[in-house]
């Protein structure tokens, strides 16, 4: 059954409709959103779907196909942050961002269903957010522009669940489209879409699922975070994205001794930087070009950012070793998923050597796929 079907059999009448959200992998520009950077993600065909109706009486009633337990009822007005630490505070999260906005929303029945894998680094929670996002807005008539979804659903996240994450993921939800990735300016949201057909040129982009779960309500994302905001401090500017890169060695050199702040500085500066080479690149037509900056972005994250893990290691070694043009971790880090971007002729090859090296390892077996960039956030019924 689809969520149409199990949404009736569960509140016992049809919804008012039914959309859907995808998960994301980020092609470039890692751990710079939450410093006003650049990034650029791009839709996996995984994604949350969700069939939901309004409701008049003040109340949420959420359930999940993929998660046990049945229907969970909650009072709008008790919505509470930081009180729940289950699946329900993301699409509760978004509701209570809503009403806090202003937003009149009365209450919904909601039915979930996802097929992004979970601490994956792959956006799930994004995923459910602004699927959830999306259909209020529609059925509640607010009209909001999709940036500003994206917004209400990292106050959700930040605010609500109590991670305190950039906008990239939630972005990246609500405005990829197929095809494409988004250069996204994180400080205004402004972005522009770049064809990003891999197949035409013979190419593939596989995900590597290292099983390393990974969560950032963790302390390292947030010791990140605010890292980078000791760095921007002590520099005199705003935020990170305003140091520039071809005056970066001056710029460490005035941070001292804090050899911390100095890697963190680093990564964040040379990786804004990356992302606009790779745009420069994919105009170029120079596509191929693009994989040692994405193995030059990892070492950046396993080595000054300190975010990457043995098995995110291991998958990019062994990938570039097996004649990868490029290799690199996507999302957060401290496990989850890396990327692999390869001639088509050359992905068996190097999904066998993963595999390999991970039982050499005596690892879990990771979980290989193709992404192909696909459709952001829409109303599918
Ligand atoms: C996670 C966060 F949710 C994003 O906001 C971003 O910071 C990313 O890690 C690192 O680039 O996915």
């Amino acid at each position: 059954m689809g969520v149409r079907e199990d949404f009736g059999a569960l509140y016992g009448e049809a919804p008012d409709g039914v959309w859907a959200a995808p998960g994301r992998v980020n092609l470039i520009g890692e751990h710079t959103d939450y410093n006003d950077g650049f990034v650029m993600p791009f839709a996996l065909p995984h994604r949350a779907t969700a069939a939901v109706s309004r409701r008049t009486d003040g109340v949420l009633r959420l359930h999940s196909a993929d998660m046990a337990g049945g229907v969970v009822e909650l009072a709008l007005d008790a919505l509470e942050p930081e009180s729940d630490r289950t699946w329900t505070a993301y699409p509760a999260g978004v509701v209570w961002a809503l009403r806090e906005a202003g937003h009149a929303v009365t209450g919904a029945d909601i039915h979930l269903s996802s097929t992004v894998p979970t601490g994956a680094g792959l956006s799930s929670s994004a995923a459910l957010e602004v699927v959830v996002a999306l259909a209020l807005d529609e059925l509640y008539g607010l009209g909001l522009p999709r940036a500003q979804l994206a917004r209400l659903c990292q106050r959700a996240e930040n605010a609500y669940v109590g991670a305190p994450t950039g906008i990239m993921d939630q972005t990246a939800s609500a405005c990829c489209e197929q095809g494409h990735a988004l250069f996204l300016d994180t400080r205004d949201l402004s972005h522009r879409q770049i064809p990003f057909d891999l197949a035409a040129e013979g190419l593939r982009l596989l995900v590597v699922d290292t099983q390393v779960k990974h969560a950032h309500s963790g302390g390292e994302y947030g010791k990140r975070r605010a890292g980078c905001e000791k760095g921007a401090a002590l520099l005199g500017v705003d935020a990170l994205r305003d140091v520039p890169h071809d005056t970066l060695d001056a710029d460490l050199a005035r941070l001292g001794d804090d050899e911390e702040v100095v890697r963190l500085v680093r990564h964040v500066v040379t990786e804004n930087h990356r992302v606009e080479r790779v745009v420069d690149l994919l105009r170029a037509g120079e596509t191929r070009a693009i994989g040692p900056v994405l193995t030059e972005g990892h070492a950046s994250l396993r080595d000054d950012f300190r975010v990457s893990c043995p098995e995110l290691d291991l998958t990019v070694e062994t990938a570039n070793a097996a004649g990868a043009l490029g290799a690199r971790m996507t999302g957060g880090g401290f496990g989850g998923s890396a990327i692999v971007l390869a001639e088509a002729t050359d992905t068996d090859t190097i999904t066998k050597a993963v595999g390999e090296a991970f039982t050499a390892a005596g690892y879990t077996a990771p979980r290989v796929f193709e992404a192909v960039p696909s459709a952001g956030a829409q109303r599918l019924s």
